[in-house]
Formats: structure tokens, sequence, C-alpha cells
């Protein structure tokens, strides 16, 4: 099993448990095992036995059904796509509920927790029932290819496709053009409001049949630990960053202001949303020209360094793939470069979407990406070749426990080893000429949090809204002005123009209409920090954590291999220990990383009034 980020399947799930791709999710069994009266211990081991063998064998199945969809999206590829995903659906929610006469049986920590992950791993559950689990299978397949399929012809009469909007929305500082864009994109997800409306119906049939009071607590509950407890865990999180972020929202905010003027960016409210150089204001790292310190350029700009070194595609991913072969890992096997998708294909729909998968649960790992020579794409390859070492890394593992110590971990390792693309790390590899000093390093501090600290309330409102959805205190009728609110809340973002229930936005997100838990991201840039402060203190490399790069550092490759090879064979809390020394998530790491920015924003913003 693997975990990727691929995608979904009709059903599926077990995610991140089983094999598919990184950002996935995972498949379903029927399973003919007989009702007994009285099992014994043995009967569970054998029956956990059976099962991993099923799922290993049909998550094969599943994966390439699904890489050959995602490639090449056709109304055949969907229904065959589907046909796959019910497959799965259907047994591993059957074994799922098989499972359940063991509940009250003494059994090892390992086949207890391989009996737990069986159902936990699911992240679609389709209902016990033949009608509704095809039903399920054609909705998940139908919504990934809607959102594939999405393009938008602007008023100039260019069709557009996602990245090629995602490059115009990172440049361009015309606010016409930007809205155009903004709303242009979200014509894709009003026709998908009711089939996901009716996904949530049905999944939550699904999730109540394993014993859930909901899908949302279901997701909730596979952190080894209870789900209220895992939601709090969220908020302290949440808690720790959110001054970091009210400093960076107010200076973004000035300065927007400053460059569209105050009536379209007024300074006592939320920014409008199509203003940040991303499609979604996930990132802000675009506009850095826009709010970056004048006294503190870092003097290059790594999206010109690579054309000026002639990066390509390939050797964007060649230069990655050696980040981690310093650190010890193994190189990519040949299959990698032959069978993955680097490039966006001229003459077929594929999801552009970036993921990492495992089509064997072995060694036939690939990534999938339209990749663009730029800089922000160059951290996203690392992104997902930490997927495909991570998947690598725990192939030993039985298949229950091929996975990530939690969905974070795996959304974590590749952003970790970014943050080692440092300007020391960058001119070792030639990509620039002179490390800037010390006095830059508040333009680059800058520059990564636009992108980190900017992501975090995004992280954790995508489910937010999600878990609201599945336990019903969002209704239908409400979908998209509760999900404005969230936006609001945690962001301080808004809609720049009006919005209706009749537009559905959260289906403009890839993960929305993708079915891929959220929360993991927002995990993610918490750990990032935790897991790249550690390392540099293993790598002995002593000076700023904004400086430190764990490149060729064996010291530091080998704590990240033994966290990687116990997959998810232990609650994330040991992995966690092995890793960093800690049993708890903690943010205060990434404070320690941007504690010379807030300084200086809390300089710039002395006179300023914050909040929204
Ligand atoms: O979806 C992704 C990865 C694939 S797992 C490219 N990410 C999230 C997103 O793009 O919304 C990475 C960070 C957040
Ligand atoms: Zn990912």
């Amino acid at each position: 099993m693997t975990v990727s980020t691929r995608k979904t399947p009709a059903v599926l799930a077990v995610a991140i448990m089983l094999g598919l791709a990184a950002c996935g999710e995972a498949p379903s069994t029927e399973s003919n095992t007989p009702v007994q009266s009285t099992v014994t211990r043995a009967d569970a081991e054998q029956f956990v036995k059976d099962a991993e063998a099923q799922i290993a064998e049909l998550s094969v199945k599943v994966a390439r059904a699904e890489w050959i969809y995602q490639n090449f999206i056709t109304e055949d590829t969907a229904a065959l796509s589907a046909d796959a995903g019910e497959e799965f659906s259907a047994i591993t929610v059957a074994l799922a509920h098989d499972a359940a006469k063991f509940d009250d049986l003494e059994l090892s920590d390992e086949v207890r927790r391989k009996l737990d992950k069986l159902k936990l791993a699911i992240v679609l559950p389709a209902p016990l029932d033949t009608a509704k689990n095809a039903e399920l299978a054609k909705i998940v397949a139908d919504l990934g290819g809607m959102y594939g399929k999405g393009k938008y012809t602007t008023n100039s009469g260019q069709v557009l496709s996602l990245p090629e909007m995602g490059q115009i929305m990172a440049k361009s500082r015309d606010e016409a053009e930007l809205l155009e864009l903004w709303k242009g994109w979200r014509e894709v997800s009003p026709p998908m409001k009711s089939l996901y409306q009716r996904q949530v119906e049905l999944t939550n049939e699904g999730a109540q049949g394993l014993g859930f009071k909901d899908l949302g607590q279901m997701w909730r509950s596979n952190y080894d630990m209870e789900p209220d407890a895992f939601a709090l865990e969220l908020d302290r999180l949440w808690g720790q960053v959110k001054p970091l972020y009210d400093s960076l929202h107010c200076h973004v905010r000035a300065k927007l202001g400053e460059q569209y003027g105050e009536n379209v960016v007024p300074q006592n409210g939320a920014i409008p949303a199509h203003l940040t150089g991303n499609m979604w204001a996930q990132t802000w790292g675009n506009i850095y020209d826009i709010v970056g310190p004048e006294s503190a350029d870092p003097g290059y700009d790594l999206t010109e360094q690579l054309a000026v070194h002639n990066y390509d595609e390939i050797s964007m991913v060649k230069a990655a793939e050696g980040f981690f072969t310093s650190l010890g890992f193994a190189q990519l096997p040949d299959t990698f470069w032959q069978r993955s998708l680097f490039t966006q294909p001229a003459d077929r729909d594929v999801v552009c979407h970036a993921s990492a998968w495992d089509l064997d649960n072995k060694e036939d790992i690939r990534i999938k990406m339209c990749i663009q020579r730029t800089g922000e794409e160059f951290a996203v390859i690392h992104h997902e070749l930490g997927h495909n070492i991570y998947q690598r890394a725990y192939m030993d593992q039985p298949p229950m426990f091929q996975g990530s110590a939690n969905d974070g971990f795996h959304e974590a390792i590749g952003d970790t080893i970014a943050l080692s693309v440092t300007p020391k790390y960058l001119k070792k590899m030639g990509i620039i000429d002179t490390i800037p000093d010390e006095s830059a390093d508040i333009g680059l501090l800058m520059k990564m949090a636009l992108d980190k600290v900017a992501f975090i309330p995004f992280g954790l409102l995508v489910d937010q809204w999600r878990w609201q959805v599945f336990s019903g205190q969002i209704k239908p009728e409400e979908y998209n002005q509760a999900w404005w609110e969230l936006r609001e809340k945690y962001q301080g973002v808004k809609a720049p123009v009006a919005r209706t229930e009749a537009n559905f936005d959260p289906g403009a997100k890839y993960h929305v209409p993708g079915n891929t838990p959220y929360t993991r991201y927002f995990l993610a840039h918490i750990l990032q920090f935790q897991f790249h402060r550690a390392l540099c203190e293993k790598a002995g490399d002593m000076g700023s954590i904004h400086r430190c790069s764990i490149y060729g550092s064996d010291e530091a490759g080998k704590v990240m291999a033994e966290g990687l090879e116990m997959g998810a064979s232990r609650p994330w809390q040991e992995t966690l220990e092995v890793m960093t020394g800690s049993r708890e998530m903690d943010a205060t790491a990434i404070l320690d990383y941007f504690a010379p920015l807030q300084e200086w924003l809390d300089e710039q913003n002395e006179d300023r009034q914050c909040g929204w």
C-alpha cells in the first residue's frame, strides 16, 4: 500500500494504506468469511492475513485502472475506473464489517492495529448495498473527471487549462484579468454540487454502518487518539501559529492596498481572493514582488536561475532525486523515468494536479505532474518525490502497515527536503553564484512565509468545511456560504464578487471533487518545520534554522529513513519520537524559523490597524 498523491478511485480508500497514490485513496472488498458464533485469536490472525493478501492484490488492479484514467480521461476510462473502484470498495467495506466480529477479543497490538486500519484506511466507505456502492463509484469517477477536464474560455476566446491559468494568476497584476480567471475557473464546479451532495449521503451511510457518527468522525479517528481530542489538537496548533499569520496578513493587505487601491483592498477587512498570485489564495509567494521588503532583496529569483542554467522538466526532477540520494536513499528505478508523466500532453485530457504513485506496492513508483519550469514547481517536485521515497521505504512492511505514520507525515517528507533548498545548497549545485548576505534573510523568509505560513489556515479550513458538511451542520443550501464564512474566519480572505448557492466554490479545489482529506497538509506544514529543526541538529548544522541545509548528511538521512521504514506499523507518536525526539506535534519550530521575520513584521505593522 502506498500513499501518495494519487487520487481517488472510486471508492476508496484505503488510501493511505493501500498503496495507491499519495493523496490518494483506496479500495474495498467482499468477503465470504462465514459468520461464526465464537471466534478465536487464531481466526483473527487468519482473517487479517487473508484480508491483507486480498487487498494487496486488488489495490494493484485499482491503481492501474486509476493511473490510466487520470492519464487519459475519456468516458471509457471513467467507466473502467468506476468499475475497479466499485469492486475495491465492495471488498474493503465488506472486510471492514467482517472485522467487527473480533471486536471483543483480546488480540496482539499488531493484529488489533491491522483490524483498525482495515476500517480506517477507507476514505469513502460505501453502504453495504450493491446498487449504492455502484452509484458511489460512478459519482467518484465523474467528479474527478469533471475537475480534470476543466478548462476556461476567456472573453478574448482563448481556451486555458488550469496550469495555464495558474501561471497567469501568478504573474498578472491586472485586477480585471485576475478577476476574470478567478471567476472563470469556478465555472467548473456548479455541476458537481448535486453529485457531491449525494456522495455525502452515501458515504455517511457507509461510515455509520461501520460504527461512526458520520464520515468526518471516521476521518478524524485515524490519528491514534480520540477523534475529539484530535480536533482539539488542531485548534491548539493553529493557536500557536495564528499570531504570526495575523502579522503576515496585516502586512500583505497593506501592500496590496498600495498596489490595487484601498477601494479594492479595504484596510479593515478580508483580502480579496483573486489578488494573492494563486487560484485559491492558498499560497502567496507569487506576489513577493508586491509585498517583499525593499531593503532586503534576496538577490536571486529561482525561476530565473533555473532558466539561466537550462533546467528543463526532467533535469528539475533529477536535481530533486539528487537531494534524496545525498542522504543515502537509493536512486529512483528506471521505470520511474519511463512511466512517470512530467509534462502536460497537448492532445488529451489528464489530471494535472501533481501526484505520486506506487503501482505495485514495490518498485513501480511514479509521479504524474504537468511541470512548469518555476521555483514553485521545483518545490512541488521535491514534495512528490518525498511520497515516492516514503512508499519505497515502507515496502517491506505488511500490507496494512504500508502507509505513513499519519497522513501528515506523508505530505511532510518532500517539503522537509525542500526546506533545505537554501542559498547555500543552490550555490553548491551551481544554480546561483553567490550566497546572499545575511541582510537578505528577511527577503528569503518573507518569500517562504508567503508560501508556508499563508497556507496554514487554508490547510485547516478545507476539512472544517467538509467535517461540518458530513455532520449535517452545513446543509446543502448553505454549502457555498459556509465555505466563504470559513475562508473569512481562518484566512481573512473573501470572494471578490458576490457568490450564491448556485456556485459551488469548494468544488473548484482539486481535493474536494478528488476526495482527498486535507487536514494532512495542515499537519504537514507544522511537521516539516519540526522535522527540519531536528534533522538540522542531527546534521550538525548549528546556524539559524532557515539557513540550514541537510544536503549530504548521512546522519540526517539515517534518522529519516528509520522513521519512514516504520510505515504505519506504530502509532505516529512513536515515529515522531524517532525522527525528532518528541512525541508531540509542535509549531514552535515554525515560530523559531520565522522569528526574524516576525520581528520585522511587527515593525512594519506598528502604525497599522490589523485584523479583519
Ligand atoms: O495537493 C498537494 C500536492 C499533492 S499531495 C501537490 N498539495 C496541496 C495542494 O496543492 O492543495 C501540496 C500542498 C497542498
Ligand atoms: Zn502530497
